[in-house]
């Protein structure tokens, strides 16, 4: 890479917990606990910063959480109340560069070398980047600005909440010399706990072996570890690829012919696309009717709108004057399907597969 790239690490502060203390006035300055109840078999998934206080962290017991803190309130997750979150800050970073990763719900790296509003200080837009967040969701982020991804997410975690840290490359060692080997991307518990037993304990130590001695110990991961000490870390940022489109469709039991039994069933699949629409947080402007007759033959008509079509009542609204331009009644028809597309902003699904894993309630 012959430039030096800017790259942010945006991460949301007590994300789920920062949520709930938003949304009801009374957890606020509380320590908040957001998973399983204390009295099931639940885990944390996170808490306020008042319940760290007492030592409670992310996939504690909640049981053992409530023992720290007796005087701790706890939620139930609201996945689709984060969800939405989520997909309002990726839609702030899109303003900004396409070039934006998501790790989890609320978390994300930025390159902006390139941006699209052609501002040259990556600080500046990690400032403009918090501020939009706190204006549009209420709730604070922490920002880490440096030349590559390692050394991004090690700033955004340096001051939280409400943080942000600059590592400029004059500063990188400083920065490493003294970070725990934990904390080194792809240092798990296991290579942990072997660094510290063979007397690796920081960056600094990491860096007085050579690469040859790290790949004999840690095999090609060692190679990448001694790249990270000496502040080395190619990896780009990888957009994931926004959707183009989003339909469902439906094969029917026998071949119909009247037109109020097709709109029961494009009613049907337009709750569904709707639905779909509304957990990926897409917003399509084009609904594309998909009509397969009894023979086989196919045909798709499209109308576009000026606007989103988000809810199951502005796909049907289209629907009679698409079903009129086929010939479906006439013919009788086999499947019928309803696709979304032509999305305004290129924000993008992937839940983060971590939330799903816990075991939040019994
Ligand atoms: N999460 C989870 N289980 C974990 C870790 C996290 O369900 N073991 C969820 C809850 C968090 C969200 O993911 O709110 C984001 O994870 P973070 O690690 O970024 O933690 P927080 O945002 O809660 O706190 P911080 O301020 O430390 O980023
Ligand atoms: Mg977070």
């Amino acid at each position: 890479m012959s430039q030096t790239r800017k790259i942010i690490h945006i991460d949301m502060d007590a994300f789920y917990a920062a949520v709930e203390q938003r949304d009801n006035p009374a957890l606020r300055g509380r320590p908040v606990c957001v998973g399983g109840r204390p009295d099931s078999r639940g885990v944390v998934a996170t808490c306020s910063y008042e319940a760290r206080r007492y030592g409670i962290h992310s996939a504690m017991p909640s049981r053992q959480a409530a023992q720290r803190c007796p005087d701790a309130v706890f939620v139930p997750p609201r996945f689709t109340v984060y969800k939405e979150v989520s997909n309002q800050i990726r839609r702030i970073f899109h303003e900004y560069t396409d070039l934006v990763e998501p790790l989890s719900l609320d978390e994300a790296f930025l390159d902006v070398t390139v941006n699209k509003p052609a501002i040259p200080s990556a600080t500046r837009i990690a400032v403009a980047i918090k501020a939009r967040i706190r204006e549009h969701t209420g709730l604070t982020a922490s920002a880490g600005v440096s030349y590559n991804k390692f050394l991004a997410k090690i700033a955004s975690d340096f001051r939280k909440p409400d943080g942000l840290t600059v590592i400029p490359p004059e500063k990188a060692a400083e920065f490493i010399d003294r970070l725990p080997v934990g904390r080194f991307f792809g240092v798990g518990r296991v290579t942990e706990a072997r660094m510290q037993a063979l007397g690796i304990h920081t960056g600094a130590d990491l860096k007085r072996l050579t690469p040859a001695r790290l790949v004999q110990l840690f095999g090609k991961s060692g190679a990448l570890y001694h790249a990270f000490a000496h502040g080395r870390d190619e990896r780009p940022v990888v957009p994931h690829r926004p959707r183009k489109s989003l339909g469902k469709e439906t094969t029917l039991a026998t071949d119909i012919h009247r037109r109020q039994e097709m709109m029961a069933v494009l009613a049907e699949l337009a709750g569904q696309v709707a639905a779909a629409v509304k957990r990926s947080g897409l917003l399509g402007r084009t609904v594309t009717l998909k009509v397969k007759y009894a023979d086989f033959q196919q045909v798709t008509r499209s109308w576009s709108a000026g606007y989103a079509l988000q809810t199951a009542d502005d796909i049907m609204a289209v629907m009679p004057g698409l079903l009129d331009r086929t010939e479906a009644g006439v013919r009788k028809v086999r499947l019928l399907g309803i696709t979304l597309s032509g999305w305004q902003s290129p924000a993008e699904a992937e839940i983060s597969a971590r939330q799903l894993r816990l075991p939040f309630m019994d």
